[in-house]
């Protein structure tokens, strides 16, 4: 054996080892944070961790590249980053154990910093890192320990295998064996256990929400029986698009969550989940949208939201002259800023604990968001809310404040097509192109019109009027002759003016710009 090959190889069961007790340290801990509170576990913490000290323009990429892949993707970094400290930490342990295990230490105490210093972080935060290093170590001593050779100088191949079950001269390779065997899996089983548990925990809520005091009309069938391809008018809840910075779905007790009102207001104010069960609901037709969607992008969806409207719990409080925007925090300290005159100029502006008919959805911000129509959902639509402080943007600022982000972002009038797919490849013939589009503000959507091969706008057919607040589906029939053809579309709000051609990217106040795609007939 070359001298390069046999370093890889007395280099392999160390680290392996330091890898396996790594593993298994992290599903130990992930267990026990699936019992505690799921977003202390080491992975999660750190991937959150990871999330926040992100900067926006690799954020943006990250989002605009793999969509809402980019979680499963950035806890994937996160753990092969982590596999390759274990194993530099096992291949220290083999040289002395007291390093590899100091080694390990220091990599479960970054989770447990992150942990304990999450805003919202209780003394227990630090438990599933504790676990995970303790579990960590002690797996590491015993591979280490089932590793060692079982004397001094050499043996030869065979007599290790006869040397197995003799228990009085060390370990054999069977015990080796044995041992990785068990850690690894433990480690599956407790990481599996401990994300079972998590979803478990995760799964929808069973409550019966009243009715609105004034309830809408049944919804009116969407473009979507007609053609397929185009957006349902009312995106079910289970495909409604979902963008946060959390890595799992707070877990929120209706019994113990309440949402305060404080800051610049005559009187603070505390609401229980049955005191807004108390208050006279509204339901509206909302649609929202992400100012992290790119021009034709996928984070915008129609929804109908049952809530109590936000001036009716503002007037409770009783809002000072003082103020100029509603700084809002969720159940872990994240905070998201709206303009207060914005959000109380007569819009629909509510506080939402239903969705489609349905409590909201843990993903959606059980028990209760807040939903702004016009306003883009980073500066409007807080889930998991617990507090509205009253304040102004100099005094506090918000999360994406922080990182730049405009504090007055109004949806910028948009027109997607849904059907056909760029790239399509169709049948010569009619054709039907279709899509959604929004206009949020007085007048709407005026018309939305198609464009092929860069000829003149043609006025689209619209689906149901819901309101300004609303996207409104349309589409048109295309007599496609062979080849390949450029398709465009844009809206144009009720006052007549179209959406802007001039591009501009998500950051900071929402990307514009027309969408055009390529298909090819024929
Ligand atoms: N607590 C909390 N609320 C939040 C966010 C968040 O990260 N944390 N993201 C906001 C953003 S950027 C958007 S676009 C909407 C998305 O709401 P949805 O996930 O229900 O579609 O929620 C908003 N509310
Ligand atoms: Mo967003």
């Amino acid at each position: 054996m070359t001298r390069p090959l046999a370093a890889l190889r007395s280099a392999f069961v160390p680290a392996l080892s330091g890898v396996l007790a790594t593993l298994a340290g992290v599903g130990a801990g992930h267990l026990v944070a699936a019992l505690l509170d799921p977003a202390d576990s080491p992975v999660l913490a750190v991937g959150s961790q990871v999330i926040d000290l992100t900067p926006t323009p690799v954020k943006e990429w990250a989002v605009a590249e793999f969509g809402t892949a980019d979680k499963p993707i950035l806890i994937g970094s996160v753990l092969v980053g982590v596999v390759l400290l274990a194993a530099a930490a096992g291949l220290l342990a083999r040289r002395r154990f007291a390093y590899g295990a100091a080694a390990l230490v220091v990599l479960v105490a970054i989770p447990a910093v992150v942990a304990a210093t999450r805003p919202t972080a209780g003394a227990a935060a630090v438990v599933p890192s504790l676990v995970a290093g303790l579990v960590g170590v002690a797996a590491l001593w015993w591979l280490v320990r089932a590793a060692r050779p079982a004397a001094a100088g050499s043996v030869p191949e065979g007599e290790h295998a006869r040397r197995t079950g003799d228990a009085g001269h060390g370990p054999s390779r069977r015990g080796l064996l044995v041992a990785v065997g068990v850690v690894a899996g433990a480690a599956a089983v407790m990481g599996g256990a401990g994300r079972w548990i998590a979803s478990y925990r995760s799964r929808a809520v069973d409550i019966d929400l009243p009715a609105a005091a004034d309830p809408l009309r049944a919804l009116p069938k969407g473009l979507e029986t007609r053609f397929d391809g185009i957006t349902p008018l009312q995106v079910p809840n289970a495909d409604f698009y979902r963008v946060d910075t959390r890595l799992d779905v707070p877990i929120v007790d209706v019994d113990d969550w309440t949402l305060t009102i404080d800051g610049d207001v005559d009187q603070e104010v505390t609401f229980t989940f049955d005191d807004l069960l108390a208050m006279d609901l509204v339901e509206r037709d909302i649609t929202l949208t992400c100012v992290s969607t790119s021009v034709g992008g996928k984070f915008v969806g129609g929804a109908r939201w049952l809530g109590v409207p936000l001036t009716d719990l503002l007037d409770r409080a009783g809002v000072g002259s003082r103020a100029d925007q509603i700084f809002s925090t969720d159940v872990d300290g994240m905070t998201i800023s709206t303009p207060l005159a914005v959000a109380t100029d007569g819009r629909d502006s509510m506080l939402a604990i239903g969705m489609n008919g349905e409590p909201l959805p843990r993903e959606h911000g059980f028990p209760a968001r807040m939903v702004v129509p016009g306003l883009y959902g980073f500066i409007s639509a807080t889930k998991w809310v617990t507090r509205m402080t009253l304040t102004t943007y100099d005094d506090q600022q918000a999360y994406w404040t922080e990182r730049d982000w405009a504090t007055d972002a109004p949806i910028k009038p948009s027109s997607r097509i849904d059907t056909p797919k760029a790239l399509a490849q169709l049948d010569p013939g009619e054709n039907v192109i279709g899509g959604v589009a929004w206009a949020q503000y007085d007048g709407g959507v005026g018309t939305v019109q198609v464009r092929v091969d860069g000829g003149a706008w043609q006025d689209a057919e619209l689906g149901p009027d819901l309101g300004t607040d609303y996207w409104r589906q349309w589409f048109h029939r295309w007599d496609a002759e062979p080849g390949q053809h450029r398709i465009a579309t844009r809206v144009v709000d009720g006052r007549g003016e179209p959406q802007t051609a001039v591009r501009a990217e998500p950051f900071p106040a929402g990307s514009s710009g027309i969408q055009e795609l390529i298909v090819t007939v024929g």
